[in-house]
C-alpha cells in the first residue's frame, strides 16, 4: 500500500542510466530500466558532450521505465555530473554541443580570474575549491566567443534536459553551487563575485530547490515514451554527488565520512555550515550545497577515471580478472598523487602513471596488474588524506567511512580504503545518486521524513558490506611521506 514508482535519470561521466524506484513508507526498491554509454566526442574545436545522444537515451529510458510500472510514473527527476552547461539562443534553441569539463580551454584561466579577484577572496565568498573546470572559469574562457555572446540563457546539464522534457527553465541549487557563483551562507547567487568578474547572472534561469516542481512531461514526450500523463518532473539534488550523499545509508547518530566513488572520488563530510578558512582553501576542500540546508564539505580525487582510462588504452580487458591480478601484487610499491591535475585530460594514462612514479623516484609499474595496483593504492591513500584532513579542518571526528557509487563493486578498493583510513568502511549503495534522486522525489510526493529518516530507510532496506581495517596505518603514513617529499 502507498507504493509509487519514480524514474531517476542519472547521467554519470561514463554512463547514463534510467532507474525505477518503487518507494513506500517502509520500502525502497531500485531497478535499472535502461543504461547507455556516455561517450565524449573530440571535434576540431575541442572535447564535447554528445548531449543529443544523452537526451535520446533518456527518452529510451523513460519508455523502458514505463514498461516497468504499467506506464504510470508518479514523477521523474534528473541528476548529472556538475559544472557543465548548454547555451540557448533567444528562441530557446541549443547553441552548439556542451563543452566537456576535461576540455583544454580552461588551462591557465583561473590565474587570470584571480588577477581581478584574488583566490582567497573568491573562496571566502563561494567556498568552492579550485578546479580548472568550475563553470566560472569556463565562462571566462568562453568570453567573447560567438556562442556566449549570442546566448540568452545558460542551463546546467540536468536543467537543460529538464527543459527539453518539460519546456520549463530553472537552475537547481545544489548543481548551481558548483558554478562557483553561489554564496554558501545565503544559498543564493554570489552577486558581488558575479559583478566584479563581469558574469551576467541574467543568463541563469531562476533558482530551484530539490523537491520543487519542475514542470510536466510535454505531450510530445508522453507520446514518444508511451507514458500516461500527466507526469510531473521534480527537481532533485541535480548534482549527482548531492543525490549520492543524500543516499548515504548512515545509521541514526552515526559520525561518518563519505566517499562517492565513480569516475571521481568525492571524499568528505556533511556539515550544516561551510568552512571558509584560509587553511581549508589551501587544502582545496570545497563547500558544495546539499539537501535540506547541508553543505558537502569534500575534496575531488581523480577516482576510477585513472583506471577507466588505462582499461580503455589496453583495449577493454575484463575488469574482474584485472582486479584479481592486482590483488596479488605487493601493496604500496609505488603511489601517485590521485588529486593531481596532470591526470585530468584523457589519453596515455598508463604512460602518465608510470612517468609520475619515475619522477618521484619510485619503482615504475610495468604490467597491467602492477599499474592497476598502483592506481588502487593511490586512490586509497588519497581517500585517507581527504578523510583525515576534512575531520581536522571541520573539527568533526568520525568513526566510520561510507562508500557509495560504482567503486563499491571493487572489493579491493573498499578494503584498501578501510586499511588506509584505519576505520571501518561500510559499502553497498552502488547506485547512490539514483537512489537519492528517487528519495527526494518520493518526499516531494508524500513520503514523510527528514534526511536522517530517509537514510534510516536505506539502512533497513539496502544490503551493506562492512570492511574492517587491517594492520596499522604506518605503511600508509610512510607512503604519504614519500609523495610529500617528491
Ligand atoms: P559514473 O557515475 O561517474 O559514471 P559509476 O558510479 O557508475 O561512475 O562508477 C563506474 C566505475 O565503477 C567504473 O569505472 C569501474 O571502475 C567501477 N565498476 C563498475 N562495475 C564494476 C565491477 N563489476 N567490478 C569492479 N568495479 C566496477
Ligand atoms: C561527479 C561530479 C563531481 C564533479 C565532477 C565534474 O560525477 O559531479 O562531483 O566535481 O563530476
Amino acid at each position: 500500500a502507498g507504493v509509487k514508482s519514480y524514474a531517476a535519470v542519472d547521467l554519470g561521466a561514463s554512463s547514463g542510466r534510467v532507474m525505477v524506484g518503487r518507494v513506500g513508507p517502509d520500502s525502497v526498491e531500485l531497478s535499472e530500466a535502461h543504461r547507455f554509454p556516455n561517450r565524449p566526442v573530440r571535434l576540431p574545436e575541442g572535447l564535447r558532450w554528445d548531449v543529443l545522444a544523452l537526451y535520446g537515451g533518456v527518452l529510451d529510458g523513460l519508455r523502458a521505465a514505463g514498461a516497468h510500472c504499467g506506464g504510470r510514473l508518479a514523477s521523474v527527476g534528473i541528476d548529472s555530473w556538475a559544472v557543465d552547461y548548454g547555451l540557448l539562443d533567444a528562441d530557446g534553441a541549443l547553441l552548439g554541443n556542451p563543452v566537456h569539463y576535461r576540455d583544454a580551454r580552461t588551462e591557465g584561466v583561473a590565474e587570470k580570474v584571480w588577477a581581478s579577484l584574488p583566490a582567497a577572496e573568491l573562496y571566502a565568498a563561494t567556498g568552492i575549491q579550485y578546479a580548472p573546470f568550475n563553470t566560472l572559469y569556463q565562462l571566462t574562457a568562453a568570453r567573447s566567443t560567438a556562442q556566449l555572446t549570442s546566448a540568452r540563457r545558460l542551463l546546467l546539464i540536468p536543467d537543460l534536459l529538464t527543459y527539453w522534457l518539460t519546456g520549463e527553465q530553472g537552475t537547481e541549487l545544489t548543481n548551481a553551487s558548483t558554478t562557483q557563483l553561489i554564496d554558501p551562507r545565503t544559498r543564493d547567487w554570489a552577486y558581488g563575485v558575479a559583478e566584479r568578474l563581469g558574469v551576467d547572472l541574467g543568463l541563469f534561469a531562476p533558482l530551484r530547490r530539490p523537491g520543487d516542481p519542475a514542470g510536466r512531461l510535454r505531450p510530445e514526450v508522453l507520446a514518444e515514451t508511451g507514458l500516461a500523463g500527466p507526469v510531473p518532473v521534480t527537481a532533485v539534488g541535480s548534482h549527482d554527488t548531492a543525490s549520492a550523499v543524500a543516499a548515504i545509508p548512515a545509521a541514526a547518530g552515526e559520525r561518518f565520512a563519505y566517499i562517492c566513488t565513480g569516475t571521481w572520488s568525492l571524499a568528505g563530510l556533511e556539515l550544516d555550515a561551510p568552512v571558509l578558512t584560509e587553511e581549508s582553501r589551501a587544502a582545496n576542500f570545497t563547500n558544495e550545497l546539499g539537501l535540506d540546508g547541508t553543505v558537502r564539505y569534500l575534496r575531488n580525487i581523480m577516482g576510477l577515471w585513472l583506471l577507466q582510462e588505462c582499461v580503455r588504452a589496453w583495449g577493454e580487458p575484463d575488469l574482474g580478472v584485472l582486479l584479481r591480478e592486482a590483488a596479488t601484487v605487493p601493496a604500496l610499491r609505488s603511489v601517485v598523487d590521485a588529486g593531481d591535475e596532470v591526470f585530468l585530460a584523457p589519453g596515455r594514462m598508463p604512460e602518465r602513471i608510470a612517468e609520475a612514479c619515475r619522477v618521484s623516484g619510485q619503482p615504475v609499474p610495468e604490467t597491467r596488474a602492477e599499474i592497476t595496483r598502483c592506481i588502487l593504492d593511490s586512490l586509497a591513500l588519497a581517500h585517507r588524506r581527504a578523510v583525515l584532513e576534512a575531520q581536522r579542518l571541520a573539527d568533526r571526528p568520525v568513526d566510520v567511512v561510507h562508500l557509495v557509487g560504482g567503486g563499491t563493486r571493487n572489493a579491493l578498493l573498499c578494503q584498501l580504503t578501510a586499511d588506509a583510513c584505519g576505520l571501518p568502511v561500510v559499502a553497498g549503495v552502488t547506485e547512490a545518486a539514483a537512489l537519492g534522486n528517487v528519495l527526494v522525489q518520493a518526499r516531494a510526493h508524500g513520503l514523510v521524513g527528514d534526511l536522517a529518516a530517509l537514510r534510516r530507510l536505506l539502512t533497513r532496506t539496502q544490503p551493506l558490506t562492512r570492511y574492517a581495517p587491517r594492520g596499522d596505518t604506518g605503511r600508509w603514513r610512510a607512503a604519504e611521506a614519500r609523495l610529500a617529499t617528491r
